[in-house]
């Protein structure tokens, strides 16, 4: 039996969905709501993780795997995608880990944590965007020579990145000038698979109301 995903449309477990799909890794998809934390099949997202976050894996043996970077790094190594996976003695595999890290903590938790938490006011949202346009610049210059983060190969990093730019434009983000971002962005959200995925949620997000 595969491990479960506790899933929330649109939410940062779709950066581990991204993964999986380009990993070819097979996961179990139990989707919940995140404002009530309602699992699908029933029960709440409390019962898994006392936090009432995703991501959320229930792996296979029982153990339960969060933070999206940790989990994002176990569904890259189940993969059998010599492409996709990056042993842990390859040097590569600190630069993955070094730029999940940039994602959960730069863009995802210092980010969007603010400018989507609605107690917020406009000038604490304003504040912590104007952080953007650095780490933007940063992105940019190592996609500059990079076609993907790591290389010329779409890696379990840029499952976490990709998942960024889902909701860059509504949390009003604008990374237009930066036009090596732009490009990567464009790349990424376009490969197939990440296209379907996403598209999958919109609708699921909408069901959800
Ligand atoms: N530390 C966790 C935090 C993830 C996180 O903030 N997840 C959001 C969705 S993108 C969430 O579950 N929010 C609901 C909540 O915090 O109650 C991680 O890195 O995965």
């Amino acid at each position: 039996m595969p491990a479960t995903l506790f899933h929330a449309p649109l939410t940062c477990s779709l950066a581990a969905r991204f993964a999986a799909a380009e990993g070819g890794v097979g996961l179990d998809i139990e989707y919940l709501n995140l404002s009530t934390k309602a699992l699908d099949k029933g029960g709440s997202l409390y019962d898994i993780n006392p936090l009432g976050q995703v991501s959320t894996l229930k792996l296979e043996n029982g153990d339960l795997l969060t933070e999206t970077s940790a989990c994002i790094t176990w569904i890259q190594a189940q993969s059998q995608n010599d492409d996709f996976r990056i042993a842990p003695d390859d040097p590569m595999y600190f630069q993955m880990l070094r730029w999940l890290g940039f994602c959960a903590t730069e863009l995802h938790k210092q980010i969007f944590r603010v400018v989507f938490y609605s107690e917020a006011t406009d000038a604490v949202k304003d504040r912590i965007r104007a952080l953007a346009p650095e780490r933007f610049k940063f992105l940019d210059t190592q996609l500059k020579t990079h076609e993907y983060l790591l290389g010329d190969r779409f890696s379990a990093a840029d499952a976490y990145l990709t998942w960024f730019f889902v909701l860059a434009g509504k949390a009003q983000l604008d990374f237009s000038r930066y036009d090596n971002l732009t490009a990567y962005s464009k790349r990424t959200l376009n490969r197939p698979m990440i296209k379907t995925l996403i598209e999958s949620d919109m609708k699921k997000r909408v069901e959800q109301g």
